[in-house]
């Protein structure tokens, strides 16, 4: 049900394909195990320098399969923990660009919440519809919304499940760039290349520096962003970086 392509003009991004076709991609307990696993393994292997996460052109995930929650009891999510690490995505330490179209609803939008760079087709359409199937957002969706966007977006989204264009969804900030459906992937690819360009340490860096603004208060973020940036006057790259500035010359990295 996931696919992994190396792929990228140095092949090193790693492309993750949600591929459950028959039901737009829901996702099933199967589906997210083997996404959990997939993940793991490129957050292992040092070849892999930036996540690009896909589904197909009709659906990037269509939300938790309701047919295979309906069964469900109450002891079943809690006590048996059904959704054990369905939040990997959330824990990957490498850039993961999420490349969304046609339906990203429920736990499909909560995916996407989770990546780094939202890049999205012209025919997407996000939202959070559990309201209707008498529940909640449960991969973050009531969370990230209000911090990633407003209050008001949040709330009127999850009261009512009403779904949102790839535009609006770009106007309230979720997404960064709007693309033709069928350049979609290779946009979010290209991307990725000139991520992966970078100091893979120093790009780490920067994500666990970005993502303390959503843990922490101004001033704690601040501390936090200070003792990272002298921490890069540690590192061989930061001292090749600005030694390839002077010298006029492209920097060669080591990530050490
Ligand atoms: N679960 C199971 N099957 C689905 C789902 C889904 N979420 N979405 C689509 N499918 C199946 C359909 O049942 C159908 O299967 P079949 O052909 O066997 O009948 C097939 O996919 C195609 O779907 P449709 O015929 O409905 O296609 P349409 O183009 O007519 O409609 C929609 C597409 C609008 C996307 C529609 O399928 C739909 O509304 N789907 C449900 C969307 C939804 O409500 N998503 C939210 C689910 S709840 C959730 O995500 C909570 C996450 C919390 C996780 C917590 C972890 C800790």
């Amino acid at each position: 049900m996931i696919t992994l392509t190396r792929t990228g003009a140095s092949e090193n991004v790693a492309l993750v394909t949600l591929n459950r076709p028959n039901a737009l991609n829901a996702l099933c307990r199967q589906l997210m195990q083997e996404l959990s696993e997939t993940l793991l393994t490129v957050e292992k292997d040092d070849s892999y320098r930036v996540i690009v996460l896909t589904g197909s052109e009709k659906a990037f995930a269509a939300g938790a399969d309701i047919k295979e929650m309906a069964k469900l009891e109450f002891a079943d999510v809690f006590q048996n923990d059904f959704f054990t690490n369905w939040d990997t995505l959330s824990r990957i330490t490498k850039p993961v660009i999420a490349a969304v179209n046609g339906f990203a609803l429920g736990g499909g939008t909560e995916l996407a919440l989770m990546c780094d760079i939202v890049y999205a087709g012209e025919n997407a359409v996000f939202g959070q519809p559990e309201i209707n199937i008498g529940t909640i957002p449960g991969l973050g969706g009531t969370q990230r919304w209000p911090r990633f966007t407003s209050k008001s977006i949040a709330m009127e989204l999850c009261l009512t499940g009403d779904k949102i264009s790839a535009q609006d969804a770009k106007e309230v900030g979720l997404v960064s760039k709007v693309f033709p459906t069928q350049q979609l992937v290779s946009e979010a690819v290209l991307l990725a290349d000139r991520i992966a360009k970078n100091s893979p340490l120093i790009v780490k860096t920067v994500k666990n520096s970005v993502n303390s603004a959503y843990e922490t208060s101004l001033n704690q973020g601040l501390q936090i962003e200070k003792q990272l940036f002298h921490s890069t006057f540690a590192t061989n790259d930061r001292r090749e970086g600005m030694t390839a500035f002077a010298e006029k010359r492209a920097p060669k990295w080591t990530s050490n």
